[in-house]
């Protein structure tokens, strides 16, 4: 079939996570990260009981997680700095050289091969220490960010061109304290979520003021946010429907794209109209999400260089008729319902559906809405179970790749995509049931043996000819 062939400049990459890859969870003065302090107290919280002590042992083992990117050809390695590996308390007095000098020899591994890093300063692992003071939901949390993401600069901004501040500020928001599904596993619903956001919002802008003013001359340069864009389509044209995924869009998106890259700049409006009359409702004398000051709104709008997009998947939204007044403090999740086509392959994860058009829509739908330089695409990927043959997941990674040349075909300004993920990792409260890796990893062997799949093959190949054949 015809043949899609990507731009030049375009970057190909692969991504991962400290928590998700390091082990070493005590190694050499690291301080504990709420991740551990949550699974030590309570392991049922994690499907197969398992934890991020050791997993694929990248603190041991990154030389050979360089070579296998090298084996890959990536431009990139997008990974996170572990907050407490450098400062085990968090707060920046006291420091762990032994942490600071593992992400040196790791960036110094990628450079020497031509790989550039691309740093996620905080990808869900705060230090205990700072979540013991109320975490995210605290406002001092934006100086302690500022702070610890200072240190990072200084040590690493000569050799480091990207950077990411937040990984998915809604996961850390309405998983963390919102939902209480994600570390610190806290729960105070349709209040702590949206203050945690303001926090992450201004912690976030600050960085990039610093950044903008300081550290970007050095080597020209970019800082970005990751956020988690999933598409979302109306289950069919009822108005209640279109209605409720307009609103959804709103809650999941625009919350987070809004203040940062629109015109505006500030919450969508939408969603205070929301919140603020349910909060009436309910006797509150203000709305539950906190108001932007037209200083902080200047702070945050443009605060990036670029839109870090993670994507993954697709869902139907529809609104059950009996529940169409939004529910009073769940705004965020509750008055929705998701489903998928049953045409859609399903991954090992259970909300993880293969519809590459969502991608393409996604991208168009960020294009003629919001304001930004470009697009780096941060995660995209697929979940099976353990095996080498992965033909799923070489699918899903051919069509995602095949709407995304569309999406840049019509417009879209994508100048990068990192594959979720290098290798099979610590998926979160799914522990290691869920493979998302390009490389098998044998958690069983002391080494952490990794082994390439056919997606891993099919991958360095796309790289490598810079080309994705149209029949996918
Ligand atoms: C994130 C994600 C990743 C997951 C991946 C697969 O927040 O970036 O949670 O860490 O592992 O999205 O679910």
């Amino acid at each position: 079939g015809a043949v899609r062939r990507f731009p030049p400049g375009f970057m190909f990459g692969v991504a991962s996570a400290a928590y998700q890859v390091e082990g070493g969870w005590d190694a050499d003065g690291k301080g504990e990260s709420m991740w551990d302090r949550s699974i030590h107290k309570r392991p049922d919280l994690i499907s197969d009981g398992t934890s991020g002590d050791v997993s694929t042992d990248s603190y041991h083992n990154y030389k050979r997680d360089v070579e296998m990117l090298r084996e890959l050809g990536v431009d990139f390695y997008r990974f996170s700095i572990s907050w407490p590996r450098v400062f085990p308390d968090g707060f920046t007095n006291n420091k762990n050289e032994a942490g600071f000098q593992y992400y040196n020899n790791l960036i110094d591994e990628l450079l020497k091969y031509n790989i550039e890093p691309m740093i996620t300063m905080y990808h869900f692992d705060l230090p205990q220490k700072l979540q013991d003071l109320g975490g995210w939901a605290n406002p001092l949390s934006i100086l302690w960010f500022e702070d610890y993401a200072r240190n990072l600069l200084e040590r690493y901004g000569s050799k480091v061109k990207y950077w990411i501040t937040f990984n998915q500020p809604n996961g850390i928001c309405m998983e963390g304290y919102g939902d209480g599904t994600m570390a610190p596993f806290v729960s105070v619903k349709g209040i702590a979520e949206y203050i945690c956001v303001k926090n992450v919002l201004l912690a976030h802008a600050r960085v990039w003021k610093m950044f903008n003013e300081k550290y970007r001359v050095k080597n020209k340069g970019s800082l970005g946010i990751s956020i988690a864009v999933n598409w979302l389509d109306p289950l069919n044209n009822a108005t209640e429907n279109v209605q409720a995924t307009d609103e959804y869009r709103e809650f999941t998106i625009g919350l987070y794209v809004n203040p940062i890259f629109s015109k505006t700049g500030d919450f969508p409006q939408v969603v205070k109209d929301i919140i603020a009359r349910n909060s009436k409702e309910q006797g509150f004398r203000k709305s539950r999400l906190p108001v932007l000051t037209s200083d902080e709104i200047s702070a945050i709008r443009g605060s990036a260089d670029f839109l870090a997009m993670n994507h993954y998947t697709t869902s139907l939204v529809s609104r059950p008729k009996k529940n169409n007044h939004p529910s009073p403090s769940f705004e965020h999740d509750a008055n929705v319902k998701l489903t998928y086509s049953k045409h859609w392959a399903v991954a090992k994860s259970p909300w993880l559906r293969s519809a590459p058009y969502g991608l393409y829509k996604a991208l168009i739908y960020l294009n003629l809405k919001y304001d930004y330089p470009y697009i780096i695409i941060t995660e995209n990927g697929w979940s099976t179970d353990p095996g080498l043959d992965d033909t799923q997941r070489v699918d899903n990674l051919r069509s995602y790749l095949n709407a995304l040349l569309l999406a840049i075909e019509d417009g879209a300004e994508v100048s990068g995509y990192a594959a979720w993920s290098l290798m099979d990792n610590f998926e979160w409260t799914a522990g290691l049931s869920e493979r998302f890796g390009l490389y098998e990893v044998d958690f069983d062997a002391a080494e952490k043996t990794r082994t390439p799949r056919k997606s891993a093959f099919v991958y360095k190949e796309i790289i490598a000819s810079r080309i994705v054949d149209e029949a996918f």
